[in-house]
């Protein structure tokens, strides 16, 4: 399938919401916490007789992405401590065959297609379980039984799920944490396996982490932008310094306005942002990241014309290679010859873009529709926007929606120094 028409609703959508949830809820010790804390797998084990998380509610889950405005979800299948939250053949160590009972992928798939959500898969290639993965020359057998094992399971949930639009590999890493990907992919397969899953799924979108490059880039905890015309996608927590699974007490999540700024920094670099809930032992969502999500997606409802489809933009230094740019008051995106300029700090009652090499039309509040006056400058490539609120009409952050008379352009220094005698 040609590559922009495969990543055209991916473009389109900018944000996601990533769900964390396995045996490892249970312990709120996040989703390490096998490896981390040595837990002998017949011990960890244990832990499946008492998972029956009564009130995990995927139509709850599906409900809270939409109300934050995300327009898919990415739903942990199988983390690297082995345990399947769907049905497999390769596998006792389900949850379809312990004490839950549930398929949590099957409930997970069937809400979000109800509520017009793209579906994501998670699955990790490694397993903690497998001594191969930790010494492949020791344990070869176990090594190769642990790469079956992906092939089969990943064969399992391309096949029996319908459609699926997002594959999200992780734990390519081979033994030692080496992150070569031209080993990652030897060791996996993974041309083997990938070629497999687009026979099954055509359409779907692949990340990088199982060596080779697929469709997309996944920084994580980090918004870096792809080269122009690839895809990319940012993965973050909402707490920081945390595990993506569940824990209880964290001091430090990020604020409302944090939050935006990386859904606006990855959409001004045309990427996404799939941003993290750890689901409680109970199954729910906890009220720290609930109330963050709905007020994104608030904002999202009154300005998301800015982020939806983003373009990069010239008028910031980060979208052309090379430039050094300080942009004070915020980043730009762009549609056509419509800009977006992303106020992080409000300027009071007004704002100066330097560098604007395209005349301007028109300036409006994205918020509330709101004309704006304003000077542009040719000679000097100052547009100057006045008569603006004292105070800024959201405690976030606010758009101005800047109309230009062409695809908008960034002016260039001739001689740095030009401006001081301007
Ligand atoms: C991985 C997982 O280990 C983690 O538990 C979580 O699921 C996250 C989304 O993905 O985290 C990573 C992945 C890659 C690296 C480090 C942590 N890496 O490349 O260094």
């Amino acid at each position: 399938m040609d590559y922009d028409k495969k990543m055209a609703w991916f473009n389109e959508a900018r944000f996601g919401m990533f769900i964390h949830f396995g045996l490892y809820s249970l312990l709120e010790h996040g989703e390490w916490v096998m490896y981390e804390e040595r837990i002998p797998a017949a011990e960890y084990a244990k832990l499946a007789d008492r998972f029956a998380p009564v009130n995990f509610n995927a139509v709850a889950l599906a409900d809270q992405a939409v109300q934050a405005g995300a327009k898919y979800m990415v739903f942990t299948t199988r983390h690297h401590d082995g345990f399947c939250l769907f049905d497999s053949k390769v596998s006792d160590f389900t949850s379809t065959k312990t004490a839950a009972k549930r398929d949590f992928v099957g409930e997970y798939v069937e809400a979000a297609r109800k509520a017009g959500l793209k579906v994501g898969l998670y699955y990790s290639l490694l397993d903690w379980r497998f001594p191969g993965y930790f010494e492949p020359e020791k344990y070869p057998e176990s090594s190769q039984a642990m790469v079956e094992q992906a092939h089969a399971q990943v064969r399992e949930l391309m096949t029996n799920y319908g459609k699926i639009d997002i594959l999200f590999y992780d734990g390519g890493w081979t033994a030692q944490a080496d992150l070569n990907p031209e080993r990652m992919a030897a060791f996996w397969r993974a041309r083997e396996l990938n070629d497999m899953v687009k026979s099954l799924q055509p359409g779907i979108i692949i990340n990088n982490r199982s060596g080779t490059l697929e469709d997309i880039d996944t920084p994580e905890q980090r918004v870096a932008a792809s080269q122009a015309g690839r895809g990319w996608e940012s993965c973050m927590t909402i707490g920081d310094f945390v595990t993506w699974g569940f824990v209880r007490h964290n001091p430090n999540y990020k604020t409302v306005p944090q939050l935006l700024q990386h859904l606006i920094t990855a959409a001004q670099g045309e990427g996404n942002l799939l941003l993290n809930v750890g689901i409680t032992p109970e199954g729910r969502i906890c009220n720290e990241e609930s109330e963050r999500l709905n007020a994104m997606g608030q904002w999202l409802r009154q300005n998301g014309e800015a982020i939806r489809g983003s373009q990069r933009c010239e008028l910031i230094g980060h979208a052309v290679t090379g430039q050094v740019d300080i942009n004070l008051q915020g980043p730009w995106t762009r549609k056509g010859n419509i800009g977006y300029w992303h106020l992080f700090r409000w300027p009071g009652r007004e704002a100066v873009q330097i560098l604007v090499d395209t005349p301007v039309r028109k300036v409006t509040l994205l918020s509330t529709g709101q004309e704006l006056p304003f000077n542009y400058d040719k000679a000097s490539g100052k547009l100057r926007i006045y008569n603006m609120p004292f105070t800024p009409p959201d405690s976030a952050v606010n758009v101005l929606r800047v109309e230009f008379e062409s695809e908008p352009k960034r002016r260039s220094e001739r001689d740095l120094a030009e401006w001081i005698t301007a």
